[in-house]
């Protein structure tokens, strides 16, 4: 069905914050924290996808703290899908679509379908179904917006919450000081790595919202699966001022903590680079979870960051070969 135009939308750049568009389809009328980094996410998602649009959210913060009954942000369509399915139902809402333009039932352009899905409802217990619309190859944007933590149900650890975090379930003690002791995983890494379809990958962050807009853009105009993993800070779990949130995302920028690129068609584009970095320590002052730290524990964090920083000036020049080393834990 190559030759069948499915009346895909296309976007402008949006040159600056100040260029924005002015509509909102995430508005006021949810019962998210104050300072909460996912909701700004969305608010900036939408904002840069626009009206033709349908999200698809598996359960998590944005599904529980913004869908009570007549009460919900969402000005444009949106379902829910069960926290391990985003993909399935994102999927089936894509190939819907597809037969009905086919067969002459439809004739509006293709709707932008995105999933916002957390990180537990993308690369935890979401993997599954998020992998297989990415290999089917539906097109379909999955937005992992990461709050480093199974946040809904009261801050447990996911799969990329910090080394050393203080969660519900890595609380610091005696025979573990430091709380968490894993490393994260690498979600673009891991879309990029096994998704053969995959032409766009992108990260993003709050702190950056006309860059993260833009990357939406550009995501949204492939017609094949894309992916985004959003750096969106979480207040309550991070136990910080909620003024800060964007704050938190540029300094996991300026710490080497966080690597801000786009991966399109094999080559890698870094950008937000500092060209001296902080240390690490300027990041987790802020936020209570890091609060029990010893120096060796921040150490390890700090070669973490170094390592990531090494990665990302390879991959600039030979994205093939380099993979990220993360220091054991
Ligand atoms: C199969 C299943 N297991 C567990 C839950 C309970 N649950 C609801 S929301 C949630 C946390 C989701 O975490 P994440 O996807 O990171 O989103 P966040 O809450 O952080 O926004 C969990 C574990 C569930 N709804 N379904
Ligand atoms: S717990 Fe975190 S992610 Fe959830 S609503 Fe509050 S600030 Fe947002
Ligand atoms: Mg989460």
């Amino acid at each position: 069905m190559k030759d069948f135009d499915y009346k895909y939308q296309t976007f402008d750049r949006i040159k600056s914050y100040r260029n924005a568009p002015r509509e909102e389809y995430y508005v006021p009328g949810h019962r998210t924290c104050a300072g909460c980094g996912p909701a700004l996410c969305y608010r900036l998602v939408a904002k840069a996808a626009g009206k033709d649009t349908i999200f698809v959210g598996p359960t998590g913060c944005m599904y529980v703290a913004n869908s009570s009954y007549l009460c919900t942000p969402y000005a444009v369509p949106w379902t829910h899908a069960q926290i391990t399915n985003g993909g399935a139902v994102a999927s089936g809402v894509e190939a819907a679509y597809k037969v009905l333009m086919r067969k002459g039932k439809y004739d509006g352009s293709f709707p932008n379908i995105i999933v916002m899905a957390g990180d537990g409802g993308s690369v935890d217990i979401g993997l599954q179904a998020m992998s297989a619309l990415m290999y089917r190859g539906h097109k379909v944007l999955f937005i992992c917006y990461d709050n480093e933590s199974y946040a809904n149900t009261g801050i447990q650890t996911s799969p990329t919450t910090s080394y050393g975090a203080n969660t519900t379930f890595t609380p610091p003690g005696k025979l573990i000081p430091e709380g968490k002791t894993l490393f994260p995983k690498d979600p673009p890494q891991l879309v990029i790595g096994g998704h053969p379809l995959v032409k766009y990958v992108a990260t993003a962050n709050v702190g950056y919202p006309t860059d993260l807009m833009n990357k939406v853009r550009k995501a949204l105009s492939y017609e094949s699966p894309t992916f985004m993993h959003i750096l969106c800070p979480c207040p309550k779990g991070w136990k910080f001022d909620e003024k800060l949130t964007a704050e938190m995302g540029k300094l996991a920028v300026q710490t080497g903590l966080w690597t801000q690129y786009e991966w399109e068609n094999g080559e890698y584009k870094f950008s937000h680079i500092p060209k001296k970095y902080k240390p690490v320590d300027e990041y987790l002052k802020h936020q209570g979870r890091f609060g029990h730290l010893k120096k060796e524990h921040i150490a390890k964090l700090q070669a973490f960051a170094d390592a990531k920083k090494e990665w990302a000036k390879k991959a600039a020049v030979s994205p093939i070969e380099v993979v990220a080393q993360v220091p054991a834990g």
